[in-house]
């Protein structure tokens, strides 16, 4: 071969290989999901649930890349959303709770025993409370695309067990940087307060709070109960529905294929993960108890009064939610 001709071929194969890689960074798209809790929990397991199913279905086209432990916001998950709108982060799968303060309609799960059972969630997301839901997220610059699940948060603390409103008098409480839970827990008697999961941990350590609230999975996962938690009241008070959803410029951006499979490995990935939450919780309660926490279920009557106890804090929020969101969710449980 002559010297001319092997570097007409070099040159060849070096555009060939530009064209290429050019054509690939034009089609190759990475979006970065955020999540609070990383994949030793349900919640992070159904972000890389949905990456998985993206990165089958796209053939390298398009790539989720999770960040967990609320890491794309330095450790603030209430910051999540305006994060997700401003485009700093592309995409997440975020909790109803972190997110109210920017979205009051929101609000609407975490009104106190408003949502009593898995078939009331159910009725209440796949209805017209979960349109209105997902229409409000939309119209602040938010594409929501399906829902998850968290679980139904229950209560714990260091002091004794909790059967009556009475028995939370004066503990400090944990709860998460959402205003709402701010007036369950006065409600309640108790002392609440504001922090992040990053920040509860060491306060629980420590003894800077005496108790806290989330789902079994959390619980057993985080081993709540080797930081002298060891008192757990089954309550059922609320349910903590996980949102994946996309920037909405990132999603206008998308081809119209890439919109209808990510809307669809999200649902898929949520629709996977609310089953698997659901059917761990009896074998994760085992676990608690084999571990040496007292679990308290409450009766009819114990029940009630904590139902009274917070009668305040329904009537100060609906209308911050909406009489229209809180209606069509009372109409979908009372239907159930
Ligand atoms: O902070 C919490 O308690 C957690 C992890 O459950 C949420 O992000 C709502």
């Amino acid at each position: 071969m002559t010297l001319t001709r092997s570097m007409a071929r070099l040159t060849a194969g070096l555009a060939g290989a530009a064209l290429l890689s050019a054509s690939l960074t034009a089609q190759a798209r990475e979006l970065s999901v955020s999540t609070v809790l990383s994949d030793a929990f349900p919640w992070g397991q159904a972000a890389e649930k949905w990456a998985d199913l993206v990165e089958e279905r796209s053939g390298g086209e398009l790539t989720l890349r999770v960040y967990p432990n609320s890491q794309l916001v330095s450790g603030d998950q209430t910051r999540e959303f305006s994060a997700m709108r401003s485009g700093l982060i592309d995409a997440a799968v975020g909790s109803t709770i972190n997110w109210s303060p920017q979205v009051p309609e929101l609000n609407l799960f975490s009104l106190p025993f408003f949502i009593p059972d898995e078939a009331a969630v159910d009725a209440v997301t796949s209805g017209e409370a979960g349109e209105l839901v997902f229409a409000a997220i939309e119209s602040r610059g938010v594409m929501p695309l399906a829902w998850g699940e968290n679980g139904f948060r229950q209560v714990s603390n260091s002091r004794g067990a909790i059967s009556l409103p009475e028995d939370l008098e004066g503990l400090k409480i944990r709860v998460v940087g959402s205003p709402l839970f701010q007036d369950t827990f006065s409600a309640l008697g108790a002392d609440p307060t504001q922090m992040s999961w990053t920040d509860a941990q060491p306060a629980l350590t420590t003894g800077a709070v005496d108790g806290q609230e989330n789902p079994l999975s959390v619980f057993d996962v985080a081993r709540i109960d080797q930081v002298g938690q060891e008192h757990l009241t089954l309550w059922n008070y609320m349910n903590d529905p996980l949102i994946f959803a996309v920037n909405q410029q990132v999603w206008q951006s998308l081809s119209e294929e890439q919109q209808v499979l990510l809307r669809e490995t999200a649902i898929e990935a949520g629709e996977w993960e609310i089953a698997m939450t659901r059917e761990q919780e009896s074998e994760r309660l085992a676990a608690i108890q084999e571990r040496g926490v007292t679990v308290t279920e409450l009766t009819d009557e114990q029940y009630q009064a904590f139902v009274d106890a917070t009668q305040s804090v329904y009537e100060k929020w609906a209308p911050r939610i909406g009489e229209d969101v809180v209606n069509a969710a009372q109409s979908a449980i009372d239907a159930r």
